[in-house]
């Protein structure tokens, strides 16, 4: 699939880590999410999980099926490798993740890219890369989701950080049915977000209510 901002829109992340380690729990609320409108989703396993290799890239590959199947876009994260092999349609990187120049290398014409930035300098040195698609950037506010989150932007900084990038640019981290009318009137491409649709009563009933508030 090729890139489009649109994709941003309502972009889900998330991994085993963020169903209890329940594989089959996962799977159904993501293709709950996906039924529901979701954009895109981002399979991002972290360390903390149990899973195996093979498990994960069983699990890549059953994601990139359901994504084909509602038309939502499969990113990667941190594995370009995985993303190539399960032929998922992008492939999410982090600063301190793989090199993005190599990642730019290899995926570049075959891999939707993103990238997280969050200071001035980070959204500059992006700017130079046009293989990019989008820029990630958080976390907007204080979030329980990411172990290793680094201290909150806020509002304005993030919009800021949207007024310099040249890359389309979508917010993560701690957003909420409460404050994303705010986040989308700094600007930003798109709403990034784990628990507020994973650990949601009612999945269908929340994308529906992030897609009204566009
Ligand atoms: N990345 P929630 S914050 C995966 O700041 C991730 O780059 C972040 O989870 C960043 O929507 C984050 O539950 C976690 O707050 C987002």
């Amino acid at each position: 699939m090729n890139f489009n901002p649109k994709m941003l829109q309502i972009y889900l992340v998330g991994g085993t880590q963020d169903t209890h380690h329940d594989s089959y729990e996962f799977l159904a609320k993501v293709e709950e999410a996906m039924q529901a409108g979701i954009t895109a989703f981002q399979y991002r396993e972290k360390d903390s999980s149990t899973m195996t290799a093979d498990a994960r890239l069983i699990m890549a590959r059953r994601l990139v099926e359901l994504g084909q199947h509602y038309s939502v876009p499969i990113i990667i994260d941190d594995d370009i490798q995985m993303a190539l092999r399960v032929g998922a349609d992008g492939v999410h990187v982090g600063q301190d993740d793989e090199q993005i120049e190599r990642v730019i290398k290899e995926a570049a014409g075959k891999l939707i890219i993103g990238y997280s930035c969050n200071t001035a300098t980070e959204i500059k040195a992006a700017n130079q890369l046009t293989a990019i698609d989008y820029i990630g950037c958080g976390p907007v506010f204080e979030t329980t989701s990411k172990i290793d989150a680094d201290p909150v932007l806020g509002l304005d900084k993030l919009k800021k950080l949207n007024s310099l990038s040249t890359h389309p640019l979508v917010a993560i981290g701690g957003l909420s049915l409460e404050n994303i009318p705010a986040v989308l009137k700094t600007g930003v491409s798109g709403l990034s977000m784990i628990s507020l649709v994973l650990n949601s009563e009612d999945i269908t009933e929340t994308v529906t209510k992030i897609k009204s508030l566009y």
